[in-house]
C-alpha cells in the first residue's frame, strides 16, 4: 500500500485531498497544528490507516522531529503533498505588517522546504517518490496588495521547477497545482477571522470547492510511473485571471 503525507490536512484543500487519496487506497500521514481537527478527520477515514503528526511547518526542529517519529508502517513515504500555507493580510507593501510577511515566507516557502528536506531521504533511499506542491495563480500573476503572498507562491513555482531537476536522477516526480479562488478557510485566515469580509471574496460567482482541487491531485498521483502531470492551473469557470472574476 502506498503512503501519502499531506501537510495542512486539518482544513480546505489538504483535508479534501486526504479524503480523496484514502478513497484511492493510500494510507495517510495527515499533518497540521490543530490536532482535534486531524483526529476528527482520522475518524472519518476509518477505512484506511492514518497517522497524525502535529507541528508548525515554520519550526524546522519540530518538522524534523515529527518526520523522524514516524512508525515503520508509515516511514516509506511515496507521495508528499506540500499544501500547508496561507495568506496573512492584504495591504499595500508600504502598509504591510512584517509579522504577516514572516508568517507567509516562513510558512509557504521555508515550511515547504523543511518538510521536503525531512521527507526526501525516505524517497531518495528507495528511488521512488512523487511530490505535489500547492502553488497558486498568485505565483504567476501579480495582483494589487498581494505582494508578499504572490512572492511566496512565485517561490513555490520556482522551487517546484528546480526540485524537479534535482530529483530527476532519483526517479522522484515533482509537480505543482496552481488554483484560483477556492472557498476554504483561506480568506478567514487572510482577514484574521473577519468572516463577513472573507465571505465577500466568494460572493456572486461559484468558486472552486476544495474537492475540485483534490480531484486533480488524486488524478496526478495515480498516473503510471512514467507520467508526470507537472503543472496544472485550475480556475473556477467564472475566473479568467488572478484578479478577473465575473460576478453576477
Ligand atoms: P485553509 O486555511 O483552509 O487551510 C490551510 C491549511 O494549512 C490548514 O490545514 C492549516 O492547518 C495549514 N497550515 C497553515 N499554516 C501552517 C503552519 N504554519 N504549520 C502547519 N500547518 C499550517 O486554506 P486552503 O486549503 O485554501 O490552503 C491550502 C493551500 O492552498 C495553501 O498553500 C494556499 O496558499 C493554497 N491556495 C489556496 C487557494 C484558495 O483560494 N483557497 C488558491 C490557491 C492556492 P493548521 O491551521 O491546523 O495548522
Ligand atoms: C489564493 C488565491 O487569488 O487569493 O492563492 O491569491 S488568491
Amino acid at each position: 500500500m502506498q503512503t501519502a503525507f499531506i501537510t495542512g490536512a486539518s482544513s480546505g484543500i489538504g483535508r479534501a485531498t486526504a479524503v480523496a487519496l484514502a478513497k484511492s487506497g493510500f494510507q495517510l500521514v495527515i499533518t497540521g497544528r490543530r490536532r482535534e481537527r486531524l483526529e476528527e478527520l482520522a475518524q472519518q477515514l476509518s477505512g484506511t490507516s492514518v497517522h497524525i503528526l502535529t507541528f508548525d511547518v515554520r519550526d524546522r526542529a519540530a518538522v524534523e522531529e515529527a518526520v523522524a517519529s514516524l512508525p515503520a508502517q508509515f516511514a516509506d513515504i511515496d507521495v508528499l503533498i506540500n499544501n500547508a500555507g496561507n495568506a496573512h493580510g492584504l495591504a499595500p507593501v508600504q502598509d504591510g505588517d512584517p509579522a504577516d510577511w514572516d508568517a507567509m515566507l516562513d510558512g509557504n516557502v521555508k515550511g515547504l522546504l523543511y518538510v521536503s528536506r525531512a521527507v526526501l531521504p525516505a524517497m531518495t533511499r528507495r528511488q521512488v517518490g512523487h511530490i505535489v506542491n500547492i502553488g497558486s495563480v498568485a505565483g504567476s500573476e501579480a495582483y494589487a496588495n498581494g505582494n508578499v503572498y504572490c512572492a511566496s507562491k512565485a517561490a513555490v513555482s520556482m522551487l517546484t521547477k528546480t526540485m524537479r531537476l534535482d530529483l530527476l536522477p532519483h526517479n522522484i516526480r515533482v509537480a505543482e497545482v496552481n488554483p484560483g479562488a477556492v472557498e476554504t478557510e483561506f480568506s478567514k485566515v487572510r482577514f484574521k477571522g473577519d468572516e463577513a469580509r472573507a465571505g465577500q471574496v466568494y460572493k456572486g460567482f461559484e468558486p472552486l470547492r476544495p474537492e475540485d482541487v483534490a480531484d486533480v491531485i488524486q488524478f496526478m498521483v495515480t498516473r503510471p510511473p512514467h507520467v508526470n502531470v507537472a503543472e496544472v492551473l485550475l480556475f473556477p469557470a467564472a475566473q479568467g485571471a488572478a484578479a478577473t472574476i465575473h460576478r453576477r
